[in-house]
């Protein structure tokens, strides 16, 4: 069993439902044992879109990395996401930031995430939920990449409770 660290996003039709579904979705593929709060957040890269909702949640699976990551695109496509504009909207994005400490590099699958120290969307839930945790390549705790990135994109803590599909 390994705890993964997965990112949410989504700024297309019913956010908080689109949330709310992935969530029980990933669920199927072991235990969501933690979510993080929800932000609303300022688009990044792509500027003239919709705010996002975003997340992190804990998975318990059995899952190998690219499994996971299949598993993972199956259900943002039974979610109707199309592939369109590289960072453009998107009804739910679904991104593995963590699988334990361990360091992936294939084709399509890089572990940990690539961009995690520069996105506060995904900092400011990590941060909630594990602050000491220490990225494997860049040998900093959540908490230390979030006090150090300097960035002017609002992300703000919304009254949207996922804990009802943590087990
Ligand atoms: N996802 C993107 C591009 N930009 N900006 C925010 N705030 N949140 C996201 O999830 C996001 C984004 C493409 O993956
Ligand atoms: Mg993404
Ligand atoms: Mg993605």
């Amino acid at each position: 069993m390994v705890e993964s660290l997965i990112a949410l996003g989504t700024n297309l039709g019913d956010r908080e439902g689109n949330l709310r579904r992935a969530v029980k979705a990933i669920g199927g593929l072991g235990r969501v044992s933690c979510a993080s709060s929800v932000f609303e957040t300022e688009p990044m890269y792509l500027e003239s879109q919709g705010w996002f909702l975003n997340c992190v949640i804990c998975l318990e699976s059995d899952l190998a990395p690219r499994a996971l990551l299949d598993a993972l695109h199956a259900i943002e496509a039974e979610m109707g996401r199309e592939r369109g504009v590289r960072y453009g909207p998107r009804a739910v994005d679904l991104d593995i930031l963590f699988y334990g400490d361990r360091v992936v590099s294939e084709e399509g699958l890089e572990i940990p995430h690539p961009r995690i120290a520069e996105r506060l969307f995904v900092l400011a839930p990590l941060s909630e939920i594990r602050p000491d945790f220490v990225h494997p390549v860049l040998r900093k705790t959540v908490s230390e990449m979030a006090s150090s990135l300097r960035t002017d994109k609002a992300v703000v803590r919304v009254p949207v409770r996922l804990s009802d599909l943590v087990s």
